[in-house]
């Protein structure tokens, strides 16, 4: 494992811990909570019926009782640009209140390990490419996504301060744009990539184009949730440290291309049509993934590989999944 000053101590094991996965029904939670069941965990859920995690009373009840000695803090309100854009206060309430509940319980009950997530959009919307660690705060974030970002920057500190003030062993990753199965496919309030696969399903069912938000010359740098999940247990046994740490692939894509992608693989004939009206967001965002790499992990899913996989699981479940929101 690699602690502060860089030294290399034994791996962090998860092997018959209680661990607590918070959002195990998102599509991040989900497959950490699948990639756990290959460690010898025992991995601990609750629905948000039985725990709201912005109810700090519920939270340090639920946390004193079942007692989870590591936690996977994916909980969070997240949507793409437009839901991003709209509803502000949603993103910055329902972020900090969950990421203040949790991080703060577990410190209180001396849970041994927390890997908070954050986002790529935590850093300068207009920083140098790729960005590395050392990026953040440097600069004006995304107006877009200023809220969202706001709150994880948050969360990422608070879990440097209660390293630096309390010793606990809490840490941070923030991935890049995330998709795969379990997405959250309502146009208004989901992500580029789950957006593109439903407008395409329906244009090859119609006979249209596939609409095209923005002028698809933004960049974007994409990773299956598959392989963020395998990335949090790398980083749960090998990674200790205040710095976040980015995780990605390193490679980035033209909104345009990728639609073209999304097209084809969903067998849309009649091209793509661009609406201007809608935002294009940050120009780029690749991550600078030098430090997950040297520790070394990688992303195994080529793009292409994961869509078509993802496209197959929407279109299995289209009647549910276009009815899930955000
Ligand atoms: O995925 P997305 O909503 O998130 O949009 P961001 C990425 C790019 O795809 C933008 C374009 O340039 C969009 O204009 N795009 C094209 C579309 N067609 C569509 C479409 O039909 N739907 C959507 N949603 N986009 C989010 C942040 O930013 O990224 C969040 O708002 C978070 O806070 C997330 O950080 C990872 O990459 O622009």
């Amino acid at each position: 494992m690699v602690t502060e000053g860089g030294s290399s101590t034994a791996p962090f094991d998860l092997a018959g811990r209680r661990v607590w996965v918070a959002g195990h029904r998102g599509m991040v939670g989900s497959a950490v909570a699948r990639r756990l069941t290959e460690t010898g965990c025992q991995i601990q859920t609750v629905n948000h019926a039985e725990l709201d995690l912005r109810d700090q009373a519920g939270v340090n009840d639920w946390m004193a009782f079942h007692r989870p000695e590591v936690v996977v803090l994916a909980a969070a309100r997240v949507g793409g640009i437009q839901a991003n854009a709209t509803r502000p206060a949603d993103f910055l309430y329902d972020n900090l209140a969950i990421q203040t509940n949790v991080i703060h319980a577990a410190y209180r009950l001396g849970v041994r390990k927390l890997l908070f997530l954050g986002s790529s959009c935590i850093y300068p919307g207009r920083a140098p490419q790729p960005m590395g660690e050392d990026a953040l705060l440097t600069g004006p974030l995304e107006p877009t996504n200023e809220a969202y970002a706001i709150a994880k920057i948050a969360g990422l500190k608070m879990a440097a301060a209660y390293r630096r003030q309390y010793g606990c062993d809490f840490i941070s990753a923030m991935p890049t744009n995330l998709y795969g199965p379990g997405d959250n496919f309502d146009l208004e309030a989901s992500h580029v990539i789950p957006a593109l696969m439903r407008k395409a399903y329906e244009a090859h069912a119609s006979g249209g184009s596939l609409e095209v938000w923005g002028t698809g010359t933004p960049r974007r740098e994409f990773l299956h949730v598959d392989d963020l999940a395998d990335a949090c247990v790398f980083l749960l046994a090998h990674y200790s440290a205040d710095e976040p740490i980015n995780v990605g692939t390193g490679e980035d894509i033209a909104i345009g291309e990728l639609a073209r992608m999304i097209a084809e693989i969903a067998g849309v004939e009649a091209g793509l049509s661009f609406r201007s009206d809608k935002p294009d967001g940050s120009p780029r965002k690749l991550l600078d993934v030098g430090r997950l790499t040297a520790l070394g992990w990688r992303a195994k899913t080529p793009l292409r590989d994961g869509l078509a996989e993802t496209y197959r699981w929407f279109e299995t479940h289209y009647d549910s999944a276009r009815l899930r929101v955000g």
